[in-house]
Protein backbone atom coordinates (compact mmCIF):
# COMPACT_ATOMS: atom_id res chain seq x y z
CA UNK A 1 0.00 0.00 0.00
CA UNK A 2 2.62 2.66 1.12
CA UNK A 3 4.78 1.52 -2.08
CA UNK A 4 1.96 2.09 -4.02
CA UNK A 5 1.02 5.66 -2.49
CA UNK A 6 4.47 6.13 -3.19
CA UNK A 7 4.64 5.53 -7.06
CA UNK A 8 1.39 7.53 -7.48
CA UNK A 9 3.19 10.74 -6.13
CA UNK A 10 5.76 9.80 -8.22
CA UNK A 11 3.82 9.75 -11.26
CA UNK A 12 2.07 12.97 -10.16
CA UNK A 13 5.24 14.91 -10.05
CA UNK A 14 6.65 13.21 -12.87
CA UNK A 15 3.45 14.45 -14.92
CA UNK A 16 3.58 18.49 -13.57
CA UNK A 17 7.57 18.17 -14.64
CA UNK A 18 6.41 16.50 -17.85
CA UNK A 19 5.22 20.15 -18.57
CA UNK A 20 6.58 23.18 -17.80
CA UNK A 21 4.21 25.56 -19.65
CA UNK A 22 0.87 24.85 -21.43
CA UNK A 23 -1.08 26.59 -24.15
CA UNK A 24 -4.36 27.00 -24.29
CA UNK A 25 -6.66 26.31 -27.49
CA UNK A 26 -10.62 27.23 -28.14
CA UNK A 27 -11.33 25.45 -31.07
CA UNK A 28 -14.73 24.60 -33.01
CA UNK A 29 -15.89 21.08 -31.28
CA UNK A 30 -15.64 17.58 -33.92
CA UNK A 31 -12.97 19.86 -35.53
CA UNK A 32 -9.40 17.72 -34.82
CA UNK A 33 -8.26 14.12 -34.91
CA UNK A 34 -7.83 13.87 -30.82
CA UNK A 35 -4.40 12.43 -32.29
CA UNK A 36 -2.98 15.43 -33.06
CA UNK A 37 -3.93 16.81 -29.25
CA UNK A 38 -1.20 14.03 -28.13
CA UNK A 39 1.21 14.63 -30.66
CA UNK A 40 1.67 18.31 -29.45
CA UNK A 41 2.16 17.25 -26.42
CA UNK A 42 4.48 15.05 -26.62
CA UNK A 43 6.90 16.87 -29.55
CA UNK A 44 6.92 20.12 -27.51
CA UNK A 45 6.54 18.92 -24.14
CA UNK A 46 3.84 21.96 -23.91
CA UNK A 47 0.80 20.85 -22.05
CA UNK A 48 -2.21 21.69 -24.41
CA UNK A 49 -5.65 22.66 -23.00
CA UNK A 50 -8.20 22.24 -25.57
CA UNK A 51 -11.47 23.79 -25.31
CA UNK A 52 -14.40 23.52 -27.58
CA UNK A 53 -17.21 25.64 -28.76
CA UNK A 54 -19.68 26.16 -31.37
CA UNK A 55 -21.18 29.26 -31.88
CA UNK A 56 -18.97 32.35 -33.77
CA UNK A 57 -20.94 34.73 -31.38
CA UNK A 58 -20.55 32.74 -28.11
CA UNK A 59 -16.50 33.14 -29.05
CA UNK A 60 -16.84 37.05 -30.19
CA UNK A 61 -17.91 37.49 -26.91
CA UNK A 62 -15.38 36.57 -24.92
CA UNK A 63 -12.83 37.66 -27.46
CA UNK A 64 -14.70 41.16 -27.19
CA UNK A 65 -14.90 41.10 -23.42
CA UNK A 66 -10.91 40.36 -23.32
CA UNK A 67 -9.08 37.87 -20.53
CA UNK A 68 -10.33 34.99 -21.89
CA UNK A 69 -7.15 32.93 -21.17
CA UNK A 70 -6.86 31.54 -24.63
CA UNK A 71 -3.96 31.80 -26.51
CA UNK A 72 -4.87 30.23 -29.99
CA UNK A 73 -8.79 30.96 -31.19
CA UNK A 74 -10.35 30.22 -34.46
CA UNK A 75 -12.83 32.67 -35.72
CA UNK A 76 -14.90 32.57 -39.41
CA UNK A 77 -13.36 35.35 -41.44
CA UNK A 78 -16.45 38.21 -41.22
CA UNK A 79 -15.96 37.64 -37.08
CA UNK A 80 -12.35 37.53 -37.59
CA UNK A 81 -12.32 41.26 -39.36
CA UNK A 82 -14.63 42.59 -36.56
CA UNK A 83 -12.45 41.51 -33.99
CA UNK A 84 -9.11 42.26 -35.66
CA UNK A 85 -10.64 45.76 -36.06
CA UNK A 86 -11.97 45.90 -32.12
CA UNK A 87 -8.56 45.37 -31.30
CA UNK A 88 -8.53 41.71 -29.72
CA UNK A 89 -5.89 39.63 -31.78
CA UNK A 90 -2.47 40.63 -31.79
CA UNK A 91 -0.23 40.38 -35.02
CA UNK A 92 1.82 37.08 -35.81
CA UNK A 93 5.38 36.44 -35.24
CA UNK A 94 5.71 35.47 -38.70
CA UNK A 95 9.69 34.62 -38.20
CA UNK A 96 8.00 31.78 -35.68
CA UNK A 97 6.14 30.36 -38.60
CA UNK A 98 8.46 28.46 -40.32
CA UNK A 99 5.63 25.97 -41.77
CA UNK A 100 3.78 29.25 -43.43
CA UNK A 101 5.12 28.18 -46.87
CA UNK A 102 2.93 25.15 -46.91
CA UNK A 103 -0.41 27.69 -46.94
CA UNK A 104 -2.22 27.92 -50.11
CA UNK A 105 -2.14 31.18 -51.88
CA UNK A 106 -5.51 30.78 -53.01
CA UNK A 107 -6.91 29.97 -49.58
CA UNK A 108 -4.83 33.10 -48.14
CA UNK A 109 -5.78 35.71 -50.71
CA UNK A 110 -9.37 34.81 -49.53
CA UNK A 111 -8.91 35.26 -46.12
CA UNK A 112 -7.07 38.76 -46.88
CA UNK A 113 -10.29 40.05 -47.27
CA UNK A 114 -11.01 39.71 -43.76
CA UNK A 115 -7.07 40.25 -42.61
CA UNK A 116 -5.59 42.23 -45.07
CA UNK A 117 -2.36 41.02 -45.68
CA UNK A 118 -2.80 37.62 -43.63
CA UNK A 119 -1.23 39.67 -40.48
CA UNK A 120 -3.47 38.13 -37.93
CA UNK A 121 -4.80 34.44 -38.45
CA UNK A 122 -3.47 31.27 -40.88
CA UNK A 123 -6.65 29.63 -42.54
CA UNK A 124 -7.54 26.18 -40.38
CA UNK A 125 -10.25 24.97 -42.49
CA UNK A 126 -13.04 26.27 -44.90
CA UNK A 127 -16.40 24.70 -45.94
CA UNK A 128 -19.83 25.50 -46.93
CA UNK A 129 -23.40 25.83 -45.06
CA UNK A 130 -25.67 23.34 -46.25
CA UNK A 131 -28.56 20.87 -45.80
CA UNK A 132 -27.65 17.25 -44.20
CA UNK A 133 -30.50 14.87 -45.61
CA UNK A 134 -31.65 11.04 -44.28
CA UNK A 135 -32.41 10.33 -47.99
CA UNK A 136 -34.83 7.32 -47.01
CA UNK A 137 -36.60 9.73 -44.44
CA UNK A 138 -37.21 12.73 -46.29
CA UNK A 139 -38.32 10.30 -49.05
CA UNK A 140 -40.82 8.55 -47.16
CA UNK A 141 -42.08 12.43 -46.33
CA UNK A 142 -42.49 14.13 -48.63
CA UNK A 143 -41.72 11.64 -51.83
CA UNK A 144 -39.46 10.51 -54.37
CA UNK A 145 -38.95 14.30 -55.88
CA UNK A 146 -38.55 15.70 -52.53
CA UNK A 147 -35.80 18.61 -52.81
CA UNK A 148 -32.82 17.59 -51.27
CA UNK A 149 -30.81 20.06 -52.75
CA UNK A 150 -32.79 23.19 -52.43
CA UNK A 151 -33.61 25.42 -49.25
CA UNK A 152 -36.75 24.74 -50.63
CA UNK A 153 -36.74 21.82 -48.18
CA UNK A 154 -36.81 23.81 -44.99
CA UNK A 155 -37.97 27.56 -46.22
CA UNK A 156 -40.87 25.86 -47.63
CA UNK A 157 -43.31 25.68 -44.57
CA UNK A 158 -45.83 22.74 -46.50
CA UNK A 159 -42.82 20.65 -46.64
CA UNK A 160 -41.82 21.28 -43.33
CA UNK A 161 -45.02 20.71 -41.77
CA UNK A 162 -44.15 16.89 -42.96
CA UNK A 163 -40.89 16.91 -41.78
CA UNK A 164 -41.53 18.33 -38.46
CA UNK A 165 -42.49 14.54 -37.32
CA UNK A 166 -38.93 13.08 -38.10
CA UNK A 167 -36.80 15.64 -37.34
CA UNK A 168 -35.47 19.07 -38.53
CA UNK A 169 -32.35 20.91 -36.46
CA UNK A 170 -31.18 23.98 -37.98
CA UNK A 171 -27.76 25.82 -36.57
CA UNK A 172 -27.99 28.36 -33.78
CA UNK A 173 -26.05 30.66 -36.53
CA UNK A 174 -27.99 34.30 -37.66
CA UNK A 175 -24.73 35.43 -39.77
CA UNK A 176 -25.52 32.40 -41.71
CA UNK A 177 -29.16 32.21 -41.73
CA UNK A 178 -30.19 35.64 -42.29
CA UNK A 179 -27.95 35.15 -45.58
CA UNK A 180 -29.64 31.58 -46.70
CA UNK A 181 -32.96 32.64 -46.61
CA UNK A 182 -32.72 35.86 -48.49
CA UNK A 183 -30.64 33.59 -51.10
CA UNK A 184 -33.69 31.33 -50.85
CA UNK A 185 -36.25 35.05 -51.39
CA UNK A 186 -33.98 36.10 -54.32
CA UNK A 187 -32.06 38.38 -52.32
CA UNK A 188 -28.57 39.60 -52.36
CA UNK A 189 -27.63 37.04 -49.02
CA UNK A 190 -24.71 39.76 -48.34
CA UNK A 191 -27.18 42.39 -48.03
CA UNK A 192 -25.68 44.95 -45.16
CA UNK A 193 -28.88 47.34 -45.66
CA UNK A 194 -31.98 46.64 -42.50
CA UNK A 195 -34.71 46.96 -45.68
CA UNK A 196 -32.91 43.38 -47.51
CA UNK A 197 -32.18 42.10 -44.25
CA UNK A 198 -35.52 42.30 -42.58
CA UNK A 199 -37.33 40.49 -45.22
CA UNK A 200 -35.17 37.25 -44.34
CA UNK A 201 -37.93 37.01 -40.56
CA UNK A 202 -40.77 36.27 -42.36
CA UNK A 203 -39.17 33.37 -44.23
CA UNK A 204 -37.38 32.06 -40.85
CA UNK A 205 -40.30 33.14 -38.47
CA UNK A 206 -43.26 30.45 -40.39
CA UNK A 207 -40.74 27.50 -40.16
CA UNK A 208 -39.65 27.80 -36.95
CA UNK A 209 -42.27 26.58 -35.22
CA UNK A 210 -41.38 23.15 -36.96
CA UNK A 211 -37.78 23.24 -35.82
CA UNK A 212 -37.05 20.76 -33.50
CA UNK A 213 -33.87 22.59 -32.58
CA UNK A 214 -31.67 25.57 -33.05
CA UNK A 215 -28.44 23.75 -32.05
CA UNK A 216 -24.68 24.16 -33.55
CA UNK A 217 -23.24 20.88 -32.77
CA UNK A 218 -25.57 17.96 -31.72
CA UNK A 219 -27.58 17.51 -35.23
CA UNK A 220 -23.89 15.41 -36.18
CA UNK A 221 -24.85 12.37 -33.77
CA UNK A 222 -29.01 13.25 -34.08
CA UNK A 223 -28.78 12.50 -37.91
CA UNK A 224 -25.96 9.74 -37.83
CA UNK A 225 -28.94 7.94 -34.63
CA UNK A 226 -31.80 8.63 -37.10
CA UNK A 227 -33.03 10.61 -34.66
CA UNK A 228 -33.22 13.62 -37.27
CA UNK A 229 -34.30 13.67 -40.94
CA UNK A 230 -32.76 17.18 -41.97
CA UNK A 231 -30.44 19.04 -40.76
CA UNK A 232 -29.20 22.97 -42.02
CA UNK A 233 -25.62 22.03 -40.99
CA UNK A 234 -21.80 22.32 -42.30
CA UNK A 235 -20.15 20.32 -44.89
CA UNK A 236 -17.83 18.73 -42.82
CA UNK A 237 -20.23 17.84 -39.82
CA UNK A 238 -22.99 16.47 -42.40
CA UNK A 239 -20.30 14.42 -43.53
CA UNK A 240 -19.15 13.15 -40.23
CA UNK A 241 -22.91 11.91 -39.42
CA UNK A 242 -22.53 10.09 -42.56
CA UNK A 243 -19.43 8.52 -41.42
CA UNK A 244 -20.64 7.24 -38.14
CA UNK A 245 -23.93 6.13 -39.26
CA UNK A 246 -21.77 3.74 -41.88
CA UNK A 247 -19.53 2.98 -39.06
CA UNK A 248 -22.70 2.07 -37.00
CA UNK A 249 -23.72 -0.19 -39.71
CA UNK A 250 -26.95 1.21 -38.86
CA UNK A 251 -28.92 1.51 -41.98
CA UNK A 252 -29.19 5.33 -41.99
CA UNK A 253 -28.12 6.73 -45.20
CA UNK A 254 -27.23 10.69 -44.77
CA UNK A 255 -26.46 13.19 -47.61
CA UNK A 256 -24.93 16.58 -47.75
CA UNK A 257 -26.18 19.24 -50.49
CA UNK A 258 -24.90 22.43 -51.04
CA UNK A 259 -28.80 24.30 -51.72
CA UNK A 260 -28.90 25.48 -55.76
CA UNK A 261 -29.49 28.41 -54.70
CA UNK A 262 -25.92 29.22 -53.38
CA UNK A 263 -24.16 27.69 -50.23
CA UNK A 264 -22.33 29.97 -47.66
CA UNK A 265 -18.66 29.67 -48.15
CA UNK A 266 -17.24 30.23 -44.82
CA UNK A 267 -13.06 30.38 -43.21
CA UNK A 268 -11.92 29.99 -40.32
CA UNK A 269 -8.57 30.73 -39.03
CA UNK A 270 -6.53 30.55 -35.74
CA UNK A 271 -5.95 34.30 -34.43
CA UNK A 272 -4.01 34.52 -31.37
CA UNK A 273 -5.70 37.15 -28.14
CA UNK A 274 -3.80 40.17 -28.07
CA UNK A 275 -3.85 39.24 -23.65
CA UNK A 276 -3.00 35.65 -24.86
CA UNK A 277 -0.78 34.25 -21.94
CA UNK A 278 1.51 32.20 -23.90
CA UNK A 279 1.87 33.72 -27.09
CA UNK A 280 4.99 31.43 -27.64
CA UNK A 281 3.60 28.81 -27.50
CA UNK A 282 0.59 29.64 -29.13
CA UNK A 283 2.71 29.84 -32.14
CA UNK A 284 4.40 26.81 -31.69
CA UNK A 285 0.65 25.34 -31.98
CA UNK A 286 0.26 27.23 -35.47
CA UNK A 287 3.23 26.12 -36.78
CA UNK A 288 2.19 22.72 -35.73
CA UNK A 289 -0.65 22.34 -37.30
CA UNK A 290 0.77 24.20 -40.45
CA UNK A 291 2.64 20.93 -41.12
CA UNK A 292 1.94 19.19 -43.88
CA UNK A 293 0.97 15.96 -42.61
CA UNK A 294 -0.64 17.27 -39.47
CA UNK A 295 -3.04 19.15 -41.52
CA UNK A 296 -3.63 16.28 -43.77
CA UNK A 297 -4.43 14.33 -40.80
CA UNK A 298 -7.03 17.12 -39.23
CA UNK A 299 -8.93 17.15 -42.69
CA UNK A 300 -8.94 13.50 -43.42
CA UNK A 301 -10.64 13.12 -39.75
CA UNK A 302 -13.47 16.12 -40.17
CA UNK A 303 -13.85 16.21 -44.08
CA UNK A 304 -12.91 19.57 -44.26
CA UNK A 305 -11.05 21.12 -47.03
CA UNK A 306 -7.83 23.19 -45.37
CA UNK A 307 -5.81 26.34 -46.45
CA UNK A 308 -2.41 23.99 -46.61
CA UNK A 309 -1.14 23.30 -50.24
CA UNK A 310 1.16 20.90 -49.19
CA UNK A 311 -0.90 18.35 -47.43
CA UNK A 312 -3.00 17.87 -50.38
CA UNK A 313 -0.51 14.92 -51.09
CA UNK A 314 -1.34 13.54 -48.17
CA UNK A 315 -4.95 13.53 -47.82
CA UNK A 316 -7.13 10.21 -48.94
CA UNK A 317 -9.15 10.36 -52.02
CA UNK A 318 -12.40 10.64 -50.14
CA UNK A 319 -11.49 13.79 -49.43
CA UNK A 320 -9.63 15.47 -51.65
CA UNK A 321 -12.14 13.95 -54.66
CA UNK A 322 -15.32 14.46 -53.18
CA UNK A 323 -16.63 18.20 -54.38
CA UNK A 324 -18.32 18.57 -51.12
CA UNK A 325 -15.30 19.39 -49.33
CA UNK A 326 -12.78 20.13 -52.03
CA UNK A 327 -15.27 22.29 -54.79
CA UNK A 328 -14.82 21.83 -58.42
CA UNK A 329 -14.67 25.11 -60.68
CA UNK A 330 -19.00 24.79 -61.01
CA UNK A 331 -19.92 23.74 -57.33
CA UNK A 332 -17.38 27.03 -56.32
CA UNK A 333 -19.41 29.02 -58.86
CA UNK A 334 -22.74 28.34 -56.57
CA UNK A 335 -21.45 29.78 -53.23
CA UNK A 336 -21.60 33.00 -51.80
CA UNK A 337 -19.08 35.23 -49.07
CA UNK A 338 -20.20 37.57 -46.68
CA UNK A 339 -19.03 40.22 -45.08
CA UNK A 340 -19.41 41.48 -41.71
CA UNK A 341 -22.62 43.56 -40.42
CA UNK A 342 -21.40 46.70 -38.66
CA UNK A 343 -22.71 47.53 -35.08
CA UNK A 344 -25.82 48.82 -35.81
CA UNK A 345 -27.09 46.05 -38.22
CA UNK A 346 -25.47 43.85 -35.77
CA UNK A 347 -28.21 44.32 -33.34
CA UNK A 348 -31.12 44.30 -35.78
CA UNK A 349 -29.54 40.63 -36.61
CA UNK A 350 -29.63 39.52 -33.20
CA UNK A 351 -33.12 41.01 -32.59
CA UNK A 352 -34.58 39.57 -35.54
CA UNK A 353 -32.81 36.08 -34.59
CA UNK A 354 -33.83 36.22 -30.75
CA UNK A 355 -37.38 36.63 -32.16
CA UNK A 356 -37.26 33.89 -34.49
CA UNK A 357 -36.23 31.64 -31.95
CA UNK A 358 -38.79 32.48 -30.06
CA UNK A 359 -41.11 31.08 -32.20
CA UNK A 360 -40.22 27.58 -31.85
C1 LIG B 1 -16.96 22.13 -36.83
C2 LIG B 1 -17.77 23.22 -37.41
C3 LIG B 1 -16.95 24.33 -37.89
C4 LIG B 1 -17.56 25.04 -39.00
N1 LIG B 1 -17.78 21.20 -36.19
C5 LIG B 1 -18.17 26.31 -38.66
N2 LIG B 1 -17.44 27.42 -39.06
Amino acid sequence: MKQLMLSTTAVVALAGAAFAEEVRVYNWSDYIDEELLTKFEEETGIELIYDVFDSNEVLETKMLAGSSGYDVVVPSGTFLQRQITAGAFQKLDKSKLTNIENMWDVISDRVSKYDPGNEYAINYMWGTTGIGVNVDKVKEALGDDAPLDSLALVFDPANMEKLQSCGVHILDAPSELIPAALAYVGENPDAQDAETIEKAEPVLATIAPFVQKFHSSEYINALANGDICVAIGWSGDVLQARDRAAEADNGVNIEYYAPSQGALMWFDNMAIPVDAPNPDAAHKFLNFIMDAQNMAAASNYVYYANGNLASQEFLEEDVIDDTAIYPDAATLENLYTTTPYDARTQRTVTRMWTKVKSGT
